[in-house]
């Protein structure tokens, strides 16, 4: 039995996460947790929201709220859909947490006592109306290219032109249309990642086994242009974690926090610690110190492309920087995007389709199962209406849900509601067997391998093989001339249910609990050994014929499901 420490990328607080993001990350970090677990080993699976920095203000801003009662409200929500699509964490933390403020705090001091950070006085925008400064995004002016009115201080939305907030000409604050703006000098804390450039580049030289699209995002960051830049890691805001050495105070930084990015990755940790204060847990360092038992844990994480930057080099910098015993990350799972008929997720336009919405029209099992299906891995993918319709109506109807009712219905009708007796297996039977051994040994290969699509490839193929014996063995016949070859048959196509429910629920965990209980047993157990484990279920044994296990999707639905997600979300 290993030990696997798995975290998902922490969704940004500010509003409910789309399917694109839900697939790049917590998805695909839910099916490997789970199916960790199912193999008997011990997970600690967690997530938390990430809820520091300007878009946080802003969005609270915009929702009327005060920023720590807008974080903590969302953070409910978010937690609320997580829970919906079954998203199995041992704990999902919050980066505004008691916890979090303090491990960060000892990170940059740390870092500090290392020689790893440097003051750095720069110029930057201050209202004096708002009395204070101003992030770039917080700035509007007129676009000294386009002449477009309100062009932000970092990008100007209608021509694309790059921007400082200097090159804007009548600058005004987003916050108050104040245009008493000036150019202040603030000091600011600097990471010196350039002195960590070979120690990271060995680091990652190291992960040979790592995902291309993720050695390749880090080794551009490293050897593009000027290499590995010294970042900023302080800001000029007021929410986020306030800048100190340790417990202690640091002289010149009064007011300012960290940079979103210093201490989202220290949430990692810190919700560890957060998992054992909730009594969740006895022990958090047995998972996070290489000095207290942490060596033995193997550590995964799962992100987004976008997120590879900073789980490659920055939050290495932080840990491998410290020169303490924290336990590193020992692999990277990373994902392109998933695009939405025809074009793009997008939050701002309510393009596409977000989790609640997802929730309210279907169960969650639909998604995962589609999600994982089609996750871009080696490229981005897109997600249609039509591939999502036939997909379900295919793989979850007709394929497995059919399979499950053809079964009990059939037996229920010729043997009553427990598992027929008849004689041993036959030759069908034992290359049914023999064809599901090999095919289970080449999905547990690429579970274990992370690779997502394969997987669900191979788990539809071991549902095909069971349709098919279905209709070679054809029972409906074969009892009219010999009952007990049918009840052989049927013996073995009702344990096929029971094997179903257990290996696939990883992706559909709760059509897998309905059949489990429809079948009534909690034996969960591996079928380490399959021929073994299509016999678990004993002649006898009682169960029941469940309700629909998937439905099909309209043409109708689906037509007015695609009208419906097009553009503006009516929320
Ligand atoms: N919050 C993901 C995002 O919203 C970002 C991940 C942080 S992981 C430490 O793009
Ligand atoms: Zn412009």
């Amino acid at each position: 039995m290993a030990r696997h420490l798995i975290t998902s990328a922490l969704p940004y607080i500010n509003g409910i996460k789309h399917l694109g993001n839900l697939v790049g990350s917590q998805l695909p970090a839910d099916l490997f947790a789970r199916y960790m677990r199912a193999r008997g080993h011990e997970v600690l699976f967690l997530c938390a929201t990430d809820e520091h920095g300007t878009p946080a203000e802003l969005a609270a801003a915009k929702a009327g709220k005060d920023v720590a009662d807008y974080c903590a409200e969302l953070h409910e929500v978010q937690a609320r859909i997580a829970d919906g699509f079954r998203l199995s964490f041992d704990h999902y933390g919050r980066s505004s947490s008691p916890q979090n403020h303090a491990l960060t705090q000892h990170f940059a001091g740390r870092l500090a006592d290392m020689g790893l950070i440097r003051e750095v006085t720069e110029k930057m925008v201050y209202s004096n109306t708002d009395g204070r400064f101003l992030p770039d995004r917080y700035i509007e002016g007129t676009c000294p290219n386009c002449g477009f009115e309100s062009a932000r201080g970092d990008q100007c939305d209608n021509c694309t032109k790059q921007l400082d907030p200097t090159d804007l000409i009548n600058p005004y604050s987003t916050i108050s249309g104040s245009t008493d703006l000036e150019e202040r000098e603030t000091k600011h804390l600097f990471l010196c990642q350039s002195q960590m450039r070979e120690k990271l580049q060995a680091w990652i030289d190291s992960k040979t086994d790592w995902p291309v699209l993720t050695t390749s995002i880090a080794n551009k960051w490293l050897n593009d242009g000027d290499g590995l830049q010294d970042r900023g890691i302080t800001r000029d805001l007021d929410w986020g974690v306030p800048v100190k050495k340790g417990g202690e105070d640091w002289p010149g930084m009064e007011g300012k926090v960290f940079y979103v990015w210093f201490d989202a990755p220290i949430e990692y940790i810190a919700c560890a610690q957060e998992w054992v204060d909730a009594g969740k847990g006895d022990d958090w360092e047995r998972w996070w110190r290489t000095d207290k038992g942490a060596d033995d844990v193997t550590y995964t994480q799962f992100m987004g492309k976008d997120n590879v930057p900073f789980h490659t080099l920055s939050f290495p910098a932080t840990i491998l920087g410290s020169e303490e015993p924290w336990k590193a990350v020992d692999y990277i799972k990373s994902f392109n995007y998933l695009n939405y008929d025809g074009g793009q997720f997008s939050t701002s336009r309510g393009r596409g389709v977000f989790m609640d919405q997802a929730l309210e029209i279907l169960p969650s099992d639909y998604w995962r199962w589609w999600l994982l299906s089609h996750a871009p891995e080696s490229s981005d993918s897109e997600f249609t209406w039509e591939n999502f319709q036939q997909s379900v109506n295919k793989d979850l109807a007709d394929v497995l849900g059919n399979f499950v009712s053809r079964v009990t219905k059939f037996c229920r009708s010729k043997f009553g509601e427990e598992v027929p007796a008849g004689g041993d297996f036959g030759e069908t039977e034992q290359a049914l067997i023999a064809d599901l051994t090999t095919r289970m040994r080449a999905y547990e290969q690429h579970m274990q391998d992370m690779e997502v699509r394969k997987s669900a490839q191979e788990l539809r193929a071991i549902w095909v093989a069971g349709n098919e014996y279905l209709q070679t063995a054809a029972p409906w016949s074969t009892f009219k001339e010999d009952p007990e070859k049918a009840a052989a048959q049927i013996r073995l196509a009702l344990n096929l249910i029971r094997f179903y429910a257990v290996i696939s629920a990883p992706f559909i965990p709760d059509a897998s609990a309905s059949l489990l209980a429809a079948m009534k047993t909690e034996n969960t157990s591996w079928p380490d050994d399959v021929a073994a484990s299509l016999e678990a279920l004993a002649p006898g044994h009682a169960f029941t014929v469940p309700d629909v296990t998937f439905r099909k999707v309209s043409d109708d639905e689906r037509e007015d499901w695609q009208g419906r997600f097009a553009g503006k979300r009516d929320s």
